[in-house]
């Protein structure tokens, strides 16, 4: 299509070959080469400094949807959106200090935006408001993904609450039960293919449009227009002061995609004077795009993934394109890290009184060793992204069922038994 008039206040523009498609388009990718598309607004009309009062004086009103930690932000989400937007409502995540999480990642001025917090425990749910809102005004009939297990816990809660029905396709035995549970008691369908997760995205991917199916991964622009308002939110947060890092782990890199998007849309728009750097983190089973980083970028990695943070054992990550210019852009960095090194952030995480998932501890973890190596300097401002709520994957929590038996012991109903017990524990 060609614009001969004014703009619209948003389209959509593939990042391959540069077509550009209406914003109500319900192609998710390319419809002429098959490539990434992004979600393009025009600027705002008012100022930056105005949109910053706006943002602030709709933090604590109604609780309707301007309220919500996504919509707050509509201008910069979805400016053309005239209908009610599906929201739970979603976001307002806590910036949490933890001293004793500072010390051991050896950064103090660290803050963890706990995007656990969600509805549905995980940072989907910003991008499903957005997603499923949109399948609405393209008259979406059903609507689908893949998962490692969030995405399709979000994909269900949202599909439910807009009334469409929801197929989810995840990888047999290697989705968390909890994340299953919360998928089908919110009403999908659950499809267990007798493969990885990325064999589940390229099965949906190539059927989707046959079936009639929206498909809602994050190659689907509109969810990464939900998922900036991570960042915008925690820059809200920190009064528009904009930290030295954001550490975030990835996968599927639809995240990172998202934050730079959001970080150079608000700078160029007058919200912030400068960007942040972006650290992303990945299991090293799960780790293309740190080896795509340490070459370069000169080609694109795919490997077959395996690692304990399960929401994050992805081995062809479908945003590779967008993210490698988030990086570029924000002179980031890309790291992986051991699934010892997870765990053993995790649990700093938990004892803190905190929790998180796994693979959102990864982010903890790269911190860590960047600050150790001396590539991210002890002094700086750091934010660190935990995208899963604790209860989300407790396999791992209670160490199978001899941990169990260890950690939760089993004693007779008597004060002396109950006094033996005690004693035993404190004397340690
Ligand atoms: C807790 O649910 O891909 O790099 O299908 O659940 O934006 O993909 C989950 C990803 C990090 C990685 N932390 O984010 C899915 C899925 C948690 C996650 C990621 C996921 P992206």
């Amino acid at each position: 299509m060609s614009f001969t008039t004014v703009r619209p206040a948003s389209w959509q523009v593939c990042l391959t070959c540069g077509s550009e498609l209406l914003e109500t388009d319900p192609a998710v990718r390319c419809t002429g080469c098959g490539g990434l598309l992004e979600v393009r607004h025009r600027p705002p009309e008012l100022p930056g400094a105005v949109l910053r009062t706006l943002f602030q004086t709709r933090c604590c009103t109604r609780p309707d949807t301007t309220h919500s930690g996504v919509w707050r932000f509509r201008e910069l989400v979805l400016p053309g959106a005239t209908d009610e937007p599906v929201s739970h409502p979603e976001g307002n995540t806590p910036l949490l200090y933890r001293e004793s999480v500072a010390r051991w990642a050896g950064v103090p001025d660290l803050f963890l935006k706990h995007e656990g917090h969600n509805p549905t425990g995980s940072f989907k749910d910003r991008g499903m408001t957005v997603g499923i809102t949109q399948a609405r005004r393209i008259g979406a009939q059903a609507v689908a993904c893949a998962s490692t297990g969030n995405t399709s816990a979000s994909l269900a809660a949202y599909a439910a609450q807009a009334g469409l029905p929801a197929f989810v396709l995840v990888p047999a035995g290697k989705v968390s039960m909890g994340k299953l549970a919360q998928t089908v008691g919110y009403g999908a369908r659950v499809l267990a293919v007798k493969g990885d997760f990325d064999a589940c995205l390229r099965l949906i991917e190539a059927s989707s449009a046959e079936l009639g199916l929206y498909l809602l991964n994050s190659v689907n622009p509109f969810r990464l227009e939900g998922q900036k308002t991570i960042i915008l939110e925690l820059l809200q947060q920190l009064g528009w002061e904009v930290p030295d890092w954001i550490v975030l782990p990835g996968g599927n890199l639809g995240n990172t995609s998202a934050f730079g998007k959001a970080l150079e849309e608000a700078k160029a728009w007058g919200l912030i004077d400068r960007l942040p750097r972006l650290a992303v983190i990945q299991a090293a089973g799960a780790a293309p795009f740190a080896a795509g980083f340490e070459q370069g970028f000169r080609e694109r990695v795919r490997v077959d993934a395996e690692t304990v943070a399960s929401a994050i054992r992805i081995g062809n990550p479908a945003s590779w394109d967008r993210a490698v210019r988030v990086i570029q852009a924000t002179d980031g960095v890309v790291l992986a890290v051991s699934d010892e090194e997870i765990l053993a952030a995790k649990g700093e995480v938990d004892r803190a009184g905190i929790g998180c998932e796994p693979a959102s501890a990864a982010s903890v973890a790269g911190l860590r060793r960047l600050a150790a190596e001396g590539r991210i300097d002890p002094h700086a401002r750091v934010v660190a992204i935990l995208t899963g709520h604790m209860l989300k994957d407790t396999d791992r929590l209670l160490g199978g069922p001899a941990g169990r038996k260890k950690a939760v012991r089993e004693i007779e109903p008597t004060a002396a038994a109950l006094a033996r017990a005690i004693k035993r524990d404190r004397a340690g």
